[in-house]
């Protein structure tokens, strides 16, 4: 983190944020030229294909899901190079089109009001004079492997690609909530950035959490990822961390922050991201008449990465598989691997532990049954004794994906 720690607050490091964020126009103007090349995502009942394009502003090859907002899946072999995703090919996803293609650093102000002593407004400089916190976090949208969902549901039909692991730099929500004296009776603090909504009446994009969970220390603004400052389609400059909740939460380009003496009744909290009151968020395709809450922590999930489904290999009596696990909202365990479609499991070794809420790596040698299809499975059980179930869920709006995935290969 050495550029971010010992330079962010000087000229030279504001002149590049000013560099950075000016990125964009072209990209964001045009349709951008897409590679000829598809990527297979492997969804259940077809339309599966999806282009490649490195045509968007401080990105690298990515799997184009949309244009117009931009929906960037990460391709599941960059997982396997590194538990952390490099910036330059970390997912992307917005709501609305309208995103600012340019920011001024020297105006840019962090607006914090509501229920507060005295409403503050935060310049760039001043949040990074602020004492700072550094953690690794794995950002997963609550939609990641949607389009695995059978029965197939509406929105972003994503791989498994929807989610990335970086080390995120900044300052603490607390400190910055404190610096405007949070009043007695907060319920709730409501965040939003500075895109906004292409039709008349569309809500513009908030979220909330509730005032103990933003005050708890960890709630990050973060400006660096990866030890260097956020791309502009990342949330440049300043982006909200949730660590161990999905990322929904993570406002980007976080331009205000609102103390509520209740709670949020806005669209994005009252009707969107709700997930079904059951365990898992299960539900029977077509149920009707649950309760539904807001969704909230990860659960455990684990790749193999090491191999790509349905990749060819030479047949060998025992091969070396390796991926990466996630706890959630907690840390890593252990990560079992069968290579016989789950009838006999093996231990793996874990990879060094970069912190509760990071990706970490597990690799194992396994006996294969045999030459032929194979299917691999990996299974993580996080620091609070929860494990990956063989059983899919299902819930209408294709949130919170968990069970042991299949990696199918051929070996001959
Ligand atoms: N301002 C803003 N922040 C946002 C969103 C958005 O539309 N606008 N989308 C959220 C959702 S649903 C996801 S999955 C993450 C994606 O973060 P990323 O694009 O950095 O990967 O941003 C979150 N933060
Ligand atoms: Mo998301």
């Amino acid at each position: 983190m050495k550029s971010l720690d010992g330079e962010l607050a000087t000229e030279t490091s504001r002149r590049r944020f000013l560099a950075q964020a000016v990125l964009g126009t072209a990209g964001f103007a045009a349709a951008p030229a897409l590679a000829q090349q598809l990527v297979d995502l492997h969804l259940p009942g077809g339309n599966s294909d999806r282009p490649v394009t490195d045509a968007f502003p401080g990105k690298g090859r990515m799997i184009l899901q949309r244009i117009h907002p931009p929906l960037l899946e990460t391709p599941m072999e960059v997982f396997d190079k590194s538990v952390f995703t490099p910036n330059d090919q970390f997912y992307v996803r917005w709501h609305w089109a309208d995103i600012p293609t340019s920011i001024n650093v020297d105006s840019f102000r962090l607006e914090v009001s509501g229920h507060v002593d005295k409403p503050i407004s935060i310049s760039l400089d001043r949040l990074l004079s602020l004492p700072r916190i550094e953690y690794a976090a794995v950002n997963q949208c609550s939609g990641n492997s949607r389009g695995l969902f059978v029965p197939r549901v509406p929105g972003a039909q994503w791989g498994n690609g929807a989610m990335g692991n970086a080390k995120w730099l900044g300052v603490s929500l607390r400190s910055v909530l404190d610096l405007a004296g949070v009043r007695p009776g907060a319920a709730q603090v409501r965040f939003g950035g500075l895109d906004q909504p292409v039709v008349p009446d569309g809500p513009d994009y908030f979220k909330s959490l509730a005032i103990d969970h933003a005050r708890d220390g960890e709630v990050m603004i973060a400006f660096g990822m990866n030890g260097e400052q956020l791309p502009l389609l990342n949330g440049f400059p300043c982006r909200l961390i949730v660590p161990g909740w999905y990322s929904t939460y993570w406002v980007k380009m976080l331009s205000s922050i609102e103390v509520l003496p209740g709670p949020d009744d806005k669209y994005w909290m009252a009707k969107a991201y709700k997930i079904p009151d059951t365990p898992r968020a299960d539900v029977k395709p077509g149920a009707t008449g649950y309760k539904t809450v807001p969704i909230n922590k990860m659960v455990p999930r684990s790749w193999v990465t090491s191999l790509g489904d349905g990749q060819a290999i030479a047949y060998e009596p025992t091969i070396p598989l390796g991926g990466i696990a996630m706890g959630g909202d907690c840390g890593v365990a252990r990560v079992a691997v069968s290579a016989d479609g789950g009838r006999s499991w093996y231990q793996t070794q874990l990879g060094p532990d970069e912190g509760k809420y990071s990706f970490r790596r597990w690799d194992a040698r396994v006996p294969l049954p045999g030459p032929g299809s194979v299917k691999l499975m990996s299974r993580c059980w996080n620091t609070d004794g929860v494990s990956q179930p063989m059983q899919p869920i299902w819930n209408s709006g294709g949130y919170m994906r968990g069970n042991i995935e299949i990696t199918t290969i051929v070996a001959s």
